[in-house]
């Protein structure tokens, strides 16, 4: 290795972090199909390879109800899907909407501890009619929740939480507005596509973070993942490189 591809490498450290690349970051949401259930028409839907053309077992299988994946373009959040964020989606005289995006820091995420915010410590608290959202810190304990129809006889509570309502802080300097586009850039399986963004997740830099989103009524749930290398592995890295470099001036000097 020379001074050259060293500054190379580096350079291509950097990029990870650089706009117009957006990357998926979508992960499995860790429901699958139980072979006990019978359905065998909707079972396609029912499964944990994808979540592109996947529901929460049990629920409507249909691309309206699609959440497709979590993009992650520099700093900046996109969510994909067959579900209209803008407008929701109306079904069987209901009108169902897209909730907030939830964000764990420490691996403690769950569907259940409405005391604790379910282990999530910040909300983007969207309102996708105006299109505008807050970043909420949700550690405070007098966070009020809205879990929609996520639960029985839907079987679907484990998409929880749906959002916010009331309590937390707010985050000064963090609110935005939300970009609408119909995502279909993206290349999901579906006929229709909407794309809700870009929230700037900037608040997060340097910090591994989980996601979670669904909608009011469960139907789909998606889980979003960023890992971010530790600062000891990120200098040894760098150490490494550098004495590789040395290593190699070294050498063209005998
Ligand atoms: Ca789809
Ligand atoms: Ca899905
Ligand atoms: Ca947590
Ligand atoms: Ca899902």
């Amino acid at each position: 290795m020379n001074l050259k591809a060293l500054t190379i490498g580096i350079a291509g450290l950097a990029f990870f972090a650089a706009h117009g690349d957006p990357v998926d970051i979508t992960v499995s949401d860790g429901k699958a199909y139980t072979p006990s259930w019978g359905n065998t028409t909707q079972k396609a839907w029912w499964t944990n390879t994808s979540e592109d053309q996947e529901v929460e077992p049990r629920m409507i299988a249909n691309q309206n109800w699609d959440l497709e994946a979590f993009m992650l373009d520099g700093n900046d959040l996109s969510m994909v899907g067959g579900f209209n964020f803008q407008d929701g989606y109306d079904h069987g005289g209901s009108h169902y909407t897209a909730g907030d995006v939830f964000i764990d820091l420490n691996g403690d995420a769950n569907s259940t501890d409405i005391d604790n915010a379910y282990g999530y410590e910040y909300a983007i608290d969207i309102n996708y009619g105006a299109g505008t959202y807050d970043v909420v810190d949700i550690t405070t304990g007098d966070v009020e929740f809205d879990q929609g129809t996520t639960g029985p006889p839907n079987n679907n509570d484990d998409s929880r939480p749906y959002r916010i309502t009331n309590g937390g802080d707010i985050l000064t300097g963090w609110s935005g507005a939300i970009e609408y586009s119909d995502g279909s850039e993206y290349g999901f399986a579906g006929a229709t596509h909407y794309e809700a963004g870009s929230i700037d997740l900037g608040f997060l830099a340097g910090k591994s973070f989980d996601l979670h989103t669904t909608l009011s009524c469960g139907n789909d749930m998606m889980k979003g993942s960023v890992s971010v290398p530790e600062p000891a592995t990120l200098s040894l890295l760098g150490l490494s490189l550098l004495s590789l470099a040395g290593l190699c001036l070294k050498r063209k000097k005998d």
